[in-house]
């Protein structure tokens, strides 16, 4: 049986925050998830509680416009864990200024935030990983934060195409094959193994 979450029981947005001095207290286990802008984070988090919505009809806000989320936002996920959308990265129409202002409240939130058990590092599984994504997964490991690969959009290649895209993406970040998790929000592919990796790294007990 799946826990209750995996099925979209209780999720809802507990804090949105542009500064570092407005950041929640630290009360769970909270499990980030970054990438560059449009990936699919805010898909993921939708379709990971199983609402389908795209748009505003989504728990997360979604876009096909890159830049939509701009603040961190705090999902509470069933009052066990706590899901933190954090704005994309690499986004060039967005001022330097301001990419650099995002880039030191990301820095902060990673840094120094006890309560965060695990990284949801998304690359697009389409394209090879971009010097921002290479630079965010040599940050985790040099300060030895679990990191679970997502390689996003997997329904616009064909499982023929699947292991040689895993492969290229591996090499670049340095990690091996396997340890890429290929999913799609669209049509649910990986949806478990995303659950499972996240149940363990947060420490919540399998239902
Ligand atoms: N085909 C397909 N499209 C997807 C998938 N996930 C996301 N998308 C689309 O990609 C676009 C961006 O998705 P978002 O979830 O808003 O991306 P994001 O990473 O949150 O973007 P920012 O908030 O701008 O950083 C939207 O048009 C989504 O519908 C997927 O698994 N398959
Ligand atoms: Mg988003």
């Amino acid at each position: 049986m799946s826990p209750i979450w995996r099925r979209g029981a209780k999720a809802s947005l507990f804090a949105v925050c542009g500064m570092v001095k407005q950041f929640p207290e630290e009360t769970l286990p909270e499990i980030a998830i970054v990438g560059k802008s449009n990936v699919g984070k805010s898909s993921l988090i939708n379709s990971l509680i199983g609402r389908k919505g795209t748009g505003r009809n989504g728990l997360a806000r979604t876009s096909s416009v890159p830049g939509k989320t701009r603040t961190i936002n705090w999902y509470s996920i069933d009052e066990c864990l706590y899901f933190v959308d954090l704005p994309g990265y690499g986004y060039a129409k967005i001022s330097k200024t301001e990419q650099q202002k995002w880039g030191k409240v990301i820095e902060a939130y990673l840094s120094g935030r006890n309560a965060l058990k695990a990284a949801l590092l998304l690359v697009d599984i389409r394209h090879e990983p971009g010097a921002n994504d290479v630079m965010m997964m040599d940050y985790f490991r040099a300060f030895e934060i679990p990191t679970i690969v997502i390689a996003t959009k997997a329904d616009k290649v064909t499982r023929n195409q699947l292991p040689h895209q895993k492969k290229i993406l591996a090499e670049k970040l340095g990690i091996k094959s396997a340890m890429i998790l290929p999913y799609s929000a669209t049509d649910g592919t990986g949806k478990d193994e995303v659950w499972t990796a996240i149940e363990n790294a947060a420490g919540i007990e399998k239902g």
